[in-house]
C-alpha cells in the first residue's frame, strides 16, 4: 500500500551517513531504491554519489539551477547544482580556492557532470554582458576540446582520451571572469591505431562526413571515412549515437566563439587532413629490402597540407639520416621502420596541435585584470581502465587514478582521523586500504616501474621488452601487487603471457603488455623533426618551433613526463579545499534504467564509498575554529556579546550552552569546536540570519567591526 509507506521507504535516504545500517547490502539497497526512480543523485555527507541514468533526465534546466541557488545544501534533495552551488558560496564566503574532484571508471559520467556544473555558474554567477562572453568561451571550449580529444571506446561513446584540469577564475562579486584549462597526456596512439569497435577521435569524422564540398575539395579528402586507413582499423566508423554531421556544425561555430581566426581554423583542418593522407601513404620493399613508397598522391597531399619540401619528407619517411663529423649518411628504412616513422610523424603533429588547441583556448579566457581571484577547479579526467589487450595509455591512466585515490585518502579518510587525533577527540579508527604502496610501485625513484621504463628506453643499445621485464622482475621481487608469468603461482600464470606484468591496482587486476610499453615511448626521428620545424603551416610551425630540433638530446620520456605532470597536479590539489563527486556506471550495455548490482558493488568497493561513510558517521559533519565559530555567531547570545573577554573557547562553550546544544551534538577539540549534524549548525545559521535581520544594519556595522 503505497500511502502507508514512508518518504525514507518510497526514495530512500538522501544522504548515506543516516542509513540505519552501514552494510554494503543497505547501502546498494538504497541506491537502488532511488536509481529505480530516477533519483541517481545520493550524498555521503558533503560528497556527492551519482549513478549514471543512459537516459536524459528533467532535472537539468534552469528552473532546477534557480532552484538550488544559494541554499543550504541539505535543504534540498541532492543533485550537483547543490554541490556546485555549495563550493561556490564558500568560496565568496572564505575568500579561498576550491576544487572538485570528479572520479569514476571510464562511462560512469564525469565529463557529463563537469559540463553541468559549468553550465550552472554560467546561469548561476552574476553577470555583464562582457562577462558573459568569458563564459561563452569557457562553455564552448569543451566541444572542441571534445572533438580533437574524445573518441569512441567499447567503454564509452563519448570518452575523454585526455585529462583535463579546469581553473573557473571569481572576482570578489562571484562572477566569473576567467579560465585556465591544463590538459594532461593525450592518448596520441588512438591516431594511427584503433581496437576492434574503437574509433579515432571525433573531428576526423566530423571533417569527413560533415566538411563542405569545396572544403573536402581542398583538402583532396574524400567523403568516406572508409577511404582512410587511420580511420577503419576498428571497423565502426558509424555510431548510432553521434551525429558528426552535426557536431562538426557546434565544432565550427565553437571554433569561432573561441577566438580562433579563419586563417588559422584552415590550418587546422589542413593538419588533421594531412594526417588522413598521412595514414595513406603505403611502402613496399624493394630488392634490397628497403622501404620504398608505394603511392606518391597522398605524400604529395602532405605535403602541400603541411608546407614542407615532398622530396625531403619522402626521405624522412625512407631514410634515416645519419651526421658522422662532417658527413651524412643516408640509411634506407625497412617497410616496418618507414610505417613506424609515418605514425610517429601522425602523432607527433596532432599531439602539438591538441596542445596548441588548449594554449589558444586559455588565451580566449585568459582575464588579465591583476585584482585578487578565486577559483574553483574542475578535474575530470579519465576513468579507470581495464581493455583485453592493455598498454601503455592504460597504465599511465590506471596510474593517475591511483594518484588521485592517494589525494582522496589523504585529503579525506587519512587527514580527517588525524585532525581527531591532534585535536584529541575521542575516535575508533577506521580500517582503510591505502593505495600508496601501488603509487609506490609505479613511481618511486630509481625503483618504481617508469624509473625501469625509463632506463630501458634511455639505455644505449636494444632494449628489448624481454630485458625490460626482467629488470622489472628484479627489482619488485615479490611485491605484493606485481605479478608476471615467472613470479606467479600456478593459477595465476595459466592467466598471464609471458611477456606481460600485471598489477594490482586498488580498482582491480590489469595486465599490461610490456611490448606496447616499450614502443609507446617513441620519439620522432630527428630528420623528420627538422622537417617539421620548417613548415609553412602556422600552427606546426609554431608547435614545433619550440622543440629544439639541433639538439641530440634525448628528450625525456612520456611516462617521466606525465609523472612530474600528476606531481605538478596533486600541488595544485592539496593548496585547495576539496569536493568529491564519485560517479558510478550502472551497467556495462549502457541501458538506461538498468541496476547492475554487481558491478555497481565492485565500484562502491574501490571507491571506498563504505569506508569514507564510516568515517564520516563515526565523525563529525563540521568543524570551525574557536575564534571564527565565536566571531560569527556571538551575536545570538548575550553573554558573548558584542566583546567576549576571554579565552575564544571558553566563548563557545557559552554560546552552544546558551543556544542549547545537547552534549552529543558537540566536542570541543584543542583549536575548533566540532559539530556532529549539519541540522545543528543549520539551526544556529537560520538563528543568525534572523538575529541580524531583527537587529538590523547597525548590529552588521557593529558585528562586522567586533
Ligand atoms: V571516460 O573516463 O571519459 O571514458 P566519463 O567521462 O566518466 O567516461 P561520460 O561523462 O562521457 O563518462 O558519460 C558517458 C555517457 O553516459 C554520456 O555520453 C551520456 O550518454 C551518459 N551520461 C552520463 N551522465 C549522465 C547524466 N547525468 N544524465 C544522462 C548521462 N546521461
Ligand atoms: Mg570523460
Amino acid at each position: 500500500m503505497e500511502g502507508a509507506l514512508t518518504a525514507r521507504d518510497r526514495v530512500g535516504i538522501q544522504d548515506f551517513v543516516l542509513l540505519d545500517e552501514t552494510t554494503d547490502a543497505a547501502f546498494l539497497s538504497n541506491l537502488k531504491k532511488r536509481f529505480s526512480r530516477d533519483l541517481i543523485y545520493t550524498y555521503i555527507g558533503t560528497l556527492l554519489v551519482s549513478v549514471n541514468p543512459y537516459k536524459e533526465l528533467d532535472i537539468y534546466n534552469k528552473k532546477q539551477m534557480e532552484t538550488y541557488m544559494g541554499i543550504n545544501f541539505f535543504e534540498l534533495p541532492p543533485h550537483i547544482y547543490a554541490l556546485a552551488d555549495n563550493a561556490y558560496q564558500t568560496m565568496l564566503t572564505e575568500f579561498d580556492n576550491h576544487f572538485i574532484l570528479i572520479s569514476g571508471e571510464s562511462g560512469a559520467g564525469k565529463t557529463e557532470a563537469s559540463k553541468k556544473i559549468l553550465q550552472y555558474y554560467a546561469v548561476s554567477c552574476p553577470s555583464t554582458t562582457l562577462l558573459n562572453t568569458v563564459r561563452d568561451k569557457m562553455l564552448m571550449s569543451n566541444p572542441v576540446l571534445e572533438a580533437f580529444g574524445n573518441a569512441k571506446t567499447l567503454k564509452n561513446d563519448n570518452s575523454s582520451r585526455f585529462g583535463k584540469y579546469m581553473d573557473i577564475q571569481f572576482d570578489s562579486q562571484g562572477d566569473a571572469v576567467g579560465g585556465h584549462i591544463l590538459n594532461y597526456l593525450l592518448e596520441k596512439s588512438r591516431v594511427v591505431h584503433q581496437n576492434h569497435g574503437e574509433r579515432n577521435f571525433h573531428i576526423f569524422y566530423q571533417l569527413v562526413e560533415g566538411g563542405e564540398d569545396d572544403l573536402l575539395h581542398q583538402l583532396g579528402l574524400e567523403r568516406d571515412a572508409q577511404h582512410y586507413n587511420y580511420l577503419t582499423q576498428g571497423e565502426c566508423a558509424i555510431v548510432s549515437s553521434i551525429n558528426d554531421r552535426n557536431d562538426w556544425k557546434t565544432v565550427k561555430n565553437a571554433l569561432q566563439i573561441i577566438n580562433i581566426e579563419e586563417i588559422n581554423t584552415n590550418h587546422l583542418f589542413g593538419i588533421v587532413s594531412s594526417v588522413l593522407h598521412l595514414g595513406n601513404i603505403r611502402f613496399e620493399s624493394n630488392s634490397k629490402g628497403q622501404a620504398v613508397l608505394a603511392n606518391n598522391d597522398e605524400l604529395r597531399w602532405v605535403s602541400n597540407l603541411l608546407g614542407v619540401d615532398a622530396r625531403s619528407l619522402q626521405e624522412g619517411l625512407t631514410y634515416r639520416k645519419i651526421e658522422a663529423r662532417h658527413d651524412q649518411v643516408l640509411s634506407p628504412f625497412t617497410v616496418d621502420h618507414a610505417i613506424y616513422a609515418r605514425d610517429a610523424l601522425a602523432k607527433a603533429i596532432y599531439g602539438q596541435t591538441f596542445t596548441w588547441l588548449v594554449n589558444r583556448i586559455n588565451e580566449s579566457m585568459e582575464n588579465k585584470d591583476p585584482s585578487r581571484k578565486t577559483v574553483i577547479g574542475l578535474l575530470d579526467i579519465y576513468g579507470f581502465e581495464v581493455f583485453y589487450v592493455n598498454s601503455f595509455e592504460q597504465f599511465c591512466i590506471n596510474y593517475c587514478n591511483e594518484k588521485l585515490q592517494q589525494l582522496f585518502i589523504q585529503l579525506t579518510l587519512a587527514s580527517e582521523q588525524e585532525e581527531y587525533e591532534a585535536e584529541g577527540i575521542e575516535w575508533e579508527p577506521v580500517q582503510f586500504f591505502n593505495n600508496k604502496i601501488i603509487c609506490d610501485l609505479v613511481e618511486e625513484k630509481h625503483r618504481g616501474i617508469i624509473s625501469i621504463l625509463d632506463e630501458e628506453c634511455l639505455r644505449p643499445g636494444d632494449a628489448t621488452d624481454l630485458t625490460f621485464l626482467e629488470r622489472l622482475e628484479d627489482k619488485m621481487g615479490n611485491h605484493p601487487h606485481f605479478v608476471t608469468h615467472k613470479l606467479a603461482d600456478k593459477m595465476t600464470r595459466k592467466t598471464l603471457e609471458r611477456g606481460d606484468f600485471r598489477l594490482l591496482h586498488y580498482a582491480g587486476e590489469v595486465t599490461y603488455c610490456s611490448h606496447l610499453c616499450l614502443t609507446r615511448q617513441n620519439v620522432l626521428f630527428f630528420s623528420l623533426l627538422k622537417l617539421i620545424c620548417q613548415s609553412k603551416n602556422a600552427i606546426v610551425k609554431e608547435c614545433f618551433s619550440t622543440m629544439d630540433a639541433d639538439s641530440r638530446r634525448r628528450p625525456e620520456t612520456v611516462a617521466t613526463q606525465f609523472k612530474s605532470s600528476l606531481l605538478k597536479l596533486t600541488e595544485i590539489l592539496m593548496a585547495k579545499e576539496a569536493w568529491y563527486i564519485r560517479c558510478l556506471k550502472s551497467n556495462e550495455s549502457k541501458q538506461p534504467g538498468q541496476f547492475d548490482e554487481a558491478l555497481i558493488r565492485h565500484q562502491v568497493k574501490y571507491l571506498g564509498l563504505m569506508e569514507h561513510l564510516r568515517v564520516r558517521r563515526a565523525g563529525f559533519a563540521y568543524r570551525r575554529k574557536f575564534d571564527v565559530f565565536l566571531k560569527r555567531y556571538k551575536p545570538l547570545c548575550p553573554a558573548t556579546w558584542p566583546h567576549w573577554r576571554g579565552e575564544p573557547a571558553d566563548g563557545v562553550e557559552v554560546l552552544v550552552q546558551h543556544l542549547g546544544y545537547l552534549p552529543n551534538e558537540y566536542k570541543m577539540g584543542r583549536t575548533k569546536i566540532f559539530i556532529r549534524h549539519p541540522r545543528t549548525l543549520y539551526a544556529t545559521e537560520d538563528a543568525f540570519e534572523k538575529c541580524k535581520h531583527e537587529l538590523g544594519e547597525r548590529t552588521s556595522a557593529v558585528y562586522y567591526q567586533c
